[in-house]
């Protein structure tokens, strides 16, 4: 049987994050992950970064790439059935940015950073299960190459994301579930030609959402609303730019440039809440705990909210021997949550389409879009809230 002080479960962003700066303090964290790393580096997921997260990606000794290669917006585009709004968060927040950085590279970053100081992670974990949680003397068991092991814990981290062991493992009787599942997906292109706007733009249409992404100059991530039941497979490479095209205003139309896909995957769209985060010694973490609709990029980043909170947890427990910082986790991560929730839930509805949408409802969101057009304090809460509230 090994032992450690924090058992993390999964290296997404959020378990070899929280793992990095447990480290950085001396805490010996082991991070046990489902899959191989190739494919952890294979999923196409996020690509904008709040000032938040990149501080605490420098804070854990992860930032130099980030800094180097990570492009820097200053604003985005909104276009409401081909007019063009800009939001100029950087004039809005007073010079707040985000970092166009893909959670790819990110991942990267950390799992590299992670075999440089030597620390523990386990690929290829099968049949992960958690017990003793409630008690003093947490165990994580798990199967590697047909034996069975054991890690003895003071705590387990699960970072497991949605449909990982962690949330699955506490009583569905003390778990209160909130959720909106929408009905309609993302259908995202990767591909190598230059992005067509500087900046990202995100199309409400009446032909249904999209979002003009990037990861570099070079590399174009797009994405449009497509229905729950739709197939990759019906999307020929052509199909997607012209309609991608459709639902754009005229010179970003003009201005993108096609070429074969990389990657193309659907993804449904969800918000969901479990409450709490903490039960005895067992947090979540992250998407384990928390989804959003992709539309104002805070999955990602609420994941990093999250460590940052549990990580002063820990460390205050550890340096201090105070349970303050664990008691309180799960009150301060919610409270920022369920903004984010808010914000990702509300522009969600004011650029997508929905089935059965009223003469009514439509009016509604282009009364909203005109109210952004005409007031700047409007815009400056959209901006306020893109950028990332303070942790
Ligand atoms: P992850 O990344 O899902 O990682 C969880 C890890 O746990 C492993 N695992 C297990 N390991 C051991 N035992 C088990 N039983 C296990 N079960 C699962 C999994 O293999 C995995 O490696 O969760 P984490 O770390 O909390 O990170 C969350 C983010 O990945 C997620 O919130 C974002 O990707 C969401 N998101 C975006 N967030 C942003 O902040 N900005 C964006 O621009 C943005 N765009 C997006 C997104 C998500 C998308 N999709 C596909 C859902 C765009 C899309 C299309
Ligand atoms: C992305 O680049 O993948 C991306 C950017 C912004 C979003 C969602 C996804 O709101």
């Amino acid at each position: 049987m090994r032992r450690c002080q924090v058992a993390i479960i999964g290296a997404g962003p959020s378990g070899l994050l929280l793992g990095a700066l447990l480290h950085k303090a001396g805490i010996d964290a082991i991070i046990l992950e489902r899959q191989s790393r190739d494919y952890v580096l294979a999923r196409i997921r996020a690509g904008v970064l709040e000032q938040g997260t990149v501080g605490l990606l420098q804070q854990a000794g992860v930032g130099a790439r980030l800094q180097r290669e990570g492009l820097v917006h200053e604003g985005f585009a909104l276009t409401y059935n081909g007019q063009s709004l800009r939001i100029d968060i950087a004039d809005l927040t007073d010079g707040k940015t985000v970092t166009v950085y893909g959670q790819t590279e990110v991942t990267r970053d950390l799992m590299t950073h992670r075999d440089t100081i030597g620390a523990t992670a386990i690929y290829e974990a099968k049949e992960v299960s958690l017990e003793g949680f409630d008690g003093g003397s947490p165990r994580v068991f798990y199967s590697k190459d047909g034996l069975r092991h054991e890690i003895a814990c003071d705590f387990i981290a699960g970072c497991d994301g949605f449909h990982g062991v962690s949330r699955a493992s506490v009583p569905d009787e003390a778990l209160s579930i909130f959720e909106r599942v929408y009905p309609f997906g993302w259908l995202g292109v990767l591909a190598d030609v230059p992005p067509c706007s500087h900046e990202l733009i995100y199309a409400g249409h009446e032909r249904g959402f999209a979002l003009c992404s990037m990861r570099s100059l070079t590399r174009s991530r797009y994405y449009i609303q497509c229905s729950l039941d739709d197939r990759v497979e019906n999307w020929s490479d052509q199909a997607f730019w012209d309609e991608l095209r459709r639902r754009l205003d005229p010179e970003a139309a003009e201005a993108i440039v096609t070429g074969p896909s990389i990657e193309k995957s659907i993804a449904p769209l969800r918000s969901f809440v479990a409450e709490p985060l903490r039960f005895g010694r067992m947090f979540l973490v992250g998407d384990a705990a928390h989804i959003v609709p992709p539309t104002g990029a805070k999955g990602l980043n609420l994941a990093a909210s999250d460590v940052h909170y549990l990580s002063e947890a820990l460390i205050e427990f550890y340096g201090e021997r105070s349970s303050a910082g664990i008691d309180d986790y799960s009150r301060r991560a919610l409270a920022r949550i369920w903004k984010a929730e808010r914000f990702s839930w509300s522009l969600t509805g004011l650029l997508h389409q929905f089935d059965l949408m009223t003469p009514f409802e439509r009016r509604m969101q282009e009364a909203e879009f005109v109210y952004l057009q005409g007031s700047r304090n409007a815009r400056a809460s959209l901006a306020e809230n893109y950028v990332g509230l303070p942790f």
